[in-house]
């Protein structure tokens, strides 16, 4: 029977799946390429790892493989339940903790590279982890799209090693017991902006969406609803979303370098981001906490018919 060991963590409630043994050997070339094979050669692979019957929508994996470069600790490629992911902010958290928990790594400064370049981050040693993400711009600002069964919606477009919509003027009251309604909300903006054909500056699919609304907690600075890729939402505020919008405030001369700012997810947990600049750069950092929940080995049984997944 074929075996895969992973280690299981959640980031502000978010939780991740690395493989740290048993995954498809996808060669040496760039962490790109390699990101590229596995979404070709072994999708089935990426699929039986984070959705049922071993995992869920919810689930964000990563499987760990060998740098290219020097100044990197490990490389790492990003996935959900429908793709490859370019950077995930809650999933770099996990993964630090995760190369603490099995004694790869104890407390310092690391490189990891990843499918959208080399990112940097400061382990404590126990559960707390900063990052350096890669770059952070807001491409567009104030986009209007017009929405169906809504009307028009406005909002900004930004990278933050994933692609973003970042919309205020929705009227929505962001708690957690409205999750579905905000997620048929946050969907119908996604699909306008697939009608529409509005894009990332290189043509690249907007696929997270994120509301932003006052924080609960006096001492946080907002609140966030963010719908991901593959339809379910982000329990954490979302490290790449949290950049996005760090690179918006500082568009909007709201925030300066070594500000912080506290971004509230849509269950009250807490990421903290900062910027530094670095020329023209906008270079966010984030902050947060990873709790390990399982050291597990997925067994995949030929005779099983779900071995690969359950595909609805
Ligand atoms: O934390 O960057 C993030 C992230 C992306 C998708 C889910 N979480």
């Amino acid at each position: 029977m074929r075996s895969v060991q992973v280690i299981d963590s959640h980031t502000a409630g978010e939780p991740t799946r690395i493989v740290v043994a048993g995954g498809p050997d996808l060669g040496t070339g760039s962490l790109v390429e390699r990101r590229e094979r596995l979404a070709k050669e072994f999708d089935s692979f990426r699929f039986s790892v984070v959705n049922e019957p071993r995992g869920s929508d919810v689930l964000v994996g990563g499987l760990l493989v060998k740098p290219t470069r020097d100044d990197c600790v490990a490389g790492i490629i990003f996935f959900n339940n429908i793709g490859t992911l370019g950077m995930c902010g809650h999933g770099t958290i996990g993964v630090g903790v995760t190369l603490g928990h099995l004694g790869k790594i104890k407390a310092g400064t690391f490189g990891l590279e990843t499918a959208v370049g080399r990112v940097e981050f400061t382990y404590d040693g126990v559960r707390q982890v900063s990052l350096e993400n890669v770059p952070s711009y807001r491409y567009r600002k104030h986009v209007g799209v017009s929405v169906d069964g809504i009307g028009t919606i406005h909002g900004d477009i930004a990278w933050g090693g994933n692609w973003f919509f970042l919309v205020s003027d929705h009227g929505q009251q962001l708690v957690v017991s409205r999750a579905r309604e905000l997620t048929d909300f946050a969907h119908r903006i996604r699909l306008a902006l697939e009608r529409e054909n509005i894009t990332g500056e290189d043509g690249g699919l907007i696929d997270h969406i994120e509301l932003f609304g006052p924080p609960h907690d006096p001492v946080n600075h907002s609140r966030n609803f963010v719908l991901c890729p593959g339809l379910a939402y982000d329990r954490s505020p979302c490290g790449t979303g949290t950049s996005a919008k760090l690179a918006c405030l500082v568009a909007d001369g709201k925030l300066q370098p070594g500000d912080v700012w506290r971004q509230e997810s849509i269950l009250g947990t807490v990421l903290e981001g900062s910027v530094r600049k670095s020329g023209d750069d906008i270079i966010p950092r984030i902050s947060g906490e990873a709790f390990i929940t399982a050291e597990a080995t997925l067994l995949f049984d030929a005779a099983d018919p779900f071995c690969e997944g359950i595909r609805s």
